[in-house]
């Protein structure tokens, strides 16, 4: 999508710092870090969010997990402990409106809740 910042990062139109990439996702570090390390993990295909996966969806979504987990590892947090959530629309916080996997951790996270 021509209008989605994350669209313009995977076609390497706007910069990022990568730190994990293949030929369907693509991962890098938060511009606004809410954590010492603050990765976002993003499908290279767009789609909104969880919300609007369609079947054929469902492995990438699967895949981004294990790209989440490969990321803590590298990162070395593994031990640490570190949170992945995806925001689903405006009252989760969502933002950017393309799918993302928030990887958190460096730090003791607060507890989730409103
Ligand atoms: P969300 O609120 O779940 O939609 O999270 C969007 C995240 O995207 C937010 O933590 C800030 C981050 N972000 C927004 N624009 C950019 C950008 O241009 N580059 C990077 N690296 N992150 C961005």
């Amino acid at each position: 999508m021509s209008d989605c910042i994350f669209c313009k990062i995977v076609a390497g139109d706007l910069p990022s710092k990568k730190v994990y990439e293949d030929d369907q996702i693509l991962a890098f570090h938060d511009i606004q870090p809410a954590a010492p390390i603050h990765v976002l993990i993003i499908p290279k295909k767009h789609f909104a969010s969880l919300a609007a996966g369609e079947t054929e969806d469902w492995a990438v979504v699967g895949q981004m997990q294990r790209v989440a987990a490969q990321v803590a590892r590298e990162l070395e947090v593994e031990d640490s402990g570190y949170r992945v959530i995806t925001n689903v629309g405006a009252n989760a916080g969502q933002i950017v409106h393309h799918l993302h996997y928030h990887l958190m951790a460096g730090a003791r996270l607060a507890p989730l809740g409103v």
